[in-house]
């Protein structure tokens, strides 16, 4: 496969030039499996792990590769494989900021061109997760599209579009249904050689079935959604990157609970300001509002102020970070044990050395 295919270009030349020294080879990280990836490079397709150097150097979650990443690897011959040795600086990112002591960030996505954020025109229509989805993407480099799929679904497709527009901020709307092949033209229009894409939204929005038309074949599993909610059912495994026959690159990705985790704390303030309003007037400035006496939240909820729905997603939402937080700090936790490890191996290998330090 041509590199240029995969989306190379000058500016990944330019920093990739120190390697070539090295007899380092370029390639594009297509699937991440936890510590193991798969590398396209002009060789073909090429599982791969990082060096032990490379594990050891890294100080955050950020500096591993991620699906869209360029690396420069080695060969290692005896297994068939790639070592990754380093990974080129991104031209942008999606990541999830996360919560915790120590303030670390997941790569979701890299050296992205287009997001689509994609929203079915079904159940799953809900504008304010929508505007969630454009603050989130804002600080990314890459230029969003606002994908509304399932028009076939929708009864007023005229309001829903006007609604969108009225929120979208000049933003690109692309209306579809996946279940027709022509339909993906528009995108297929922006998605041209070396332009990379990134479809995100919620798990059964049609994410996969719209990467099987582009692709122009049934690559991806696809499963329907539960008729109650159209809510999916979380059927694509893992983030993956796909070249496409006619020009351009996507990245197909599990349904985001991950991007719902995006708003942090702020944004959960700023999303919930009458709730926070509300909790000033609590007794305990600690109080979770939820069976601590003298809360302000319950008693408006019991007067009727507050809508109990309201205060549901909030508790929901809340609940999410307290989890996020705590496995943070467990894997942070891990790896500091794992480097210590590793530190106590080395200096028993090469005492010397580390007692002149
Ligand atoms: N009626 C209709 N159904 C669609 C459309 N697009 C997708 N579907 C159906 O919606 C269901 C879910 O589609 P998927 O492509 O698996 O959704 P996904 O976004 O990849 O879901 P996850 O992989 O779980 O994140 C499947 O039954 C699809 O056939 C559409 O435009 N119209
Ligand atoms: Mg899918
Ligand atoms: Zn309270």
């Amino acid at each position: 496969m041509k590199l240029d295919v995969l989306g190379w270009n000058n500016f990944f030349e330019a920093r990739f030039a120190q390697y070539s020294h090295q007899g380092l080879l370029p390639g594009r990280v297509s699937i991440q499996h936890k510590d193991r990836y798969v590398l396209l490079t002009e060789q073909g397709e090429l599982n791969a792990n990082v060096s032990g150097k490379f594990r050891f150097d890294v100080s955050g979650l950020q500096e591993y590769p991620a699906v869209g990443d360029w690396v420069a690897y080695e060969i290692d011959s005896a297994n068939q494989s790639a070592v990754i040795h380093h990974v080129l600086e991104r031209i942008s990112k999606f990541s999830r900021k996360v919560a915790g002591d120590r303030p670390d960030e997941q790569i979701i996505a890299a050296n992205i061109d287009i997001a689509f954020l994609v929203m079915g025109l079904d159940g799953n229509y809900n504008l304010r997760r929508l505007e969630r989805y454009l603050t989130a993407t804002r600080e990314s480099e890459a230029r969003s599209v606002i994908v509304l799929n399932k028009s076939d679904l929708c009864s007023n497709l005229k309001e829903c579009t006007q609604e969108v527009l009225s929120i979208a901020q000049g933003i690109n709307v692309i209306v579809m249904s996946a279940l027709r092949a022509e339909d993906v033209a528009p995108l297929q229009a922006l998605l041209t050689p070396g332009i990379t894409g990134v479809l995100l939204g919620s798990s059964g929005v049609g994410k996969s079935t719209i990467t099987n038309q582009l692709l122009g074949m049934e690559h991806s599993k696809v499963q329907t959604v539960r008729d109650t909610d159209s809510h999916g059912r979380h059927t694509t495994p893992h983030r993956e990157l796909l070249v496409l026959p006619n020009g351009g690159i996507i990245i197909d990705t599990p349904g985001l609970r991950e991007l719902q985790l995006w708003s942090v704390e702020e944004d959960v303030q700023d999303s919930f300001d009458d709730i926070e309003e509300l909790a000033v007037n609590c007794r305990f400035r600690d109080c979770r509002h939820e069976a601590e006496p003298g809360c302000a939240v319950k008693s408006a909820m019991e007067d009727g102020t507050l809508e109990s729905g309201r205060y549901e997603s909030y508790q929901k939402l809340q609940r999410e970070i307290q989890f996020q937080i705590t496995k943070n700090n467990s894997t942070a936790k891990r790896s500091k044990k794992e480097r210590d490890k590793k530190l106590a191996q080395q200096i028993k290998n090469n005492p010397r050395t580390h007692d002149k330090q």
